[in-house]
């Protein structure tokens, strides 16, 4: 198998691998993992980053003394590691005072507390060295359609991101945010519930040049929809500032499964394109290969570190796939029979204006439909080259 180097830039949560599996319905099955030995044992596997909330490390709740050592004991291990903090986060979720919501909660004190607890972290993560600070809204939701002003919320979720924006210019903090849908869970209804819904989102802010998206595989998925098309549009619209890498198995509660443990063929196209770009050009992701994942509820310490490697090995061996696929003058043709690299040509000759167009017989008049409508387009024999190229086939 392909081992992981830190020339990857494979990152983890710190809260993945220390998920202690407690889950609604059941106890801890692990202990919890003191975060510098997260950070020693992921680096051994061969991982360059790690990212985490402000409560993964430091306990909601701590006072300033212990937070100092804790934050000094935890630099040590990223030192001793090499270890780069690639991205921070915050906790808006866990204490009960964000039960309606952190930026959109109808307390307004609580708003006032969210921001704040963003703003310390904030600062952490620029002392950290840290590029991107990402915000899961999990709780900026409701259950009751009532009980919820969505256009408010939206003002005031503007608002905060907006807020934090401009602290960190004003700073000179060279850090860019970036937004993580979903669609729900915990809430009934979560605020900004897709990529798509994220993009518009950011197009109404005052300081969006910094801001960008996280989409997560199994978020997208639990909406239904394709994730690799869904970064391909982020990555079009260039906010593709961070992803969240790991497996779903269809619309149901987020699974948080090992990269390539839910929908492979899909893992496959993400990879693809994060590796070889489209086929048409364009810019391509160069953040970190971050996994949001969770080792199973079932898995001992030992496969809490099996499920760690199993997410880089799986990325690595799709890698490896996916260039022999490009790599395959086999595929060359089906992309050219697939008419794949004639999307990339503009559909108006240079120069052309519409009364050209409109007086082109060629594209109405004597343009013959019918036999255009009798083309075959290949997709079949082009994703049945990806299905042997992803099975080492070929
Ligand atoms: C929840 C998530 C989050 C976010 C994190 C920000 C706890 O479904 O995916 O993980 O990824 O809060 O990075
Ligand atoms: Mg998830
Ligand atoms: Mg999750
Ligand atoms: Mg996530």
């Amino acid at each position: 198998m392909p081992q992981p180097t830190r020339e990857d830039r494979f990152s983890f949560g710190l809260w993945t691998v220390g998920w202690p599996a407690r889950d609604p319905f059941g106890d801890a099955t692990r202990p919890a993992i003191d975060p510098v030995e997260s950070v020693h044992r992921l680096a051994e596997l061969g991982c360059w980053g790690v990212n985490f909330h402000d409560d993964d490390l430091i306990p909601f709740g701590t006072e300033a003394a212990e937070r100092d050592r804790i934050i000094a004991r935890f630099k040590a291990a990223l030192a001793d590691t090499g270890t780069v903090v690639t991205t921070m986060t915050t906790n808006l979720f866990t204490h009960p005072v964000f039960k309606d919501g952190a930026f959109t909660s109808n307390d307004r004190g609580v708003r006032r507390f969210a921001l704040r607890k963003v703003i310390r972290n904030l600062d952490l993560a620029a002392e950290l060295g840290a590029k991107t600070y990402v915000f899961w809204g999990g709780r900026e939701g409701a259950e009751v359609d009532s009980g919820k002003d969505i256009a408010a919320a939206l003002d005031r979720y503007r608002e905060g991101i907006d807020l934090l924006a401009a602290y960190v210019k004003e700073q000179g903090y060279d850090i860019r945010f970036a937004i993580e849908p979903k669609p729900n869970e915990p809430r009934g209804d979560i605020l900004l519930p897709t990529l798509g819904h994220a993009l518009a989102f950011i197009a109404e802010l005052e300081h969006g040049d910094i801001v960008g998206v996280n989409p997560e595989v199994g978020h997208e998925q639990m909406a239904g929809l394709n994730y690799t098309a869904g970064i391909a549009q982020a990555l079009w619209a260039g906010k593709l500032f961070h992803i969240d890498l790991n497996g779903q198995r269809g619309i149901k509660y987020d699974q948080d499964l090992v990269f390539g443990h839910g929908d492979l063929l899909s893992a496959f196209a993400t990879v693809d394109l994060l590796e070889n770009g489209a086929p048409g050009g364009g810019p391509k992701y160069d953040g970190p290969l971050h996994f949001d994942y969770k080792p199973l509820r079932t898995e001992d310490i030992d496969g809490v570190w099996a499920s760690a490697a199993a997410n880089m090995s799986t990325y690595l061996l799709l890698k490896e796939r996916a260039a022999a696929f490009r790599a395959d003058p086999e595929v060359a043709e089906a992309f050219a029979v697939s008419g794949v690299a004639e999307l990339a040509k503009p559909t108006l000759n240079p120069g052309e204006t519409v009364a050209d167009l409109k007086a082109d017989r060629s594209a109405f008049e004597d343009y013959d439909a019918v036999k255009a409508g009798e083309r075959g387009y290949g997709y079949v024999r082009l994703n049945q080259l990806a299905v042997e190229h992803l099975m080492g086939a070929r």
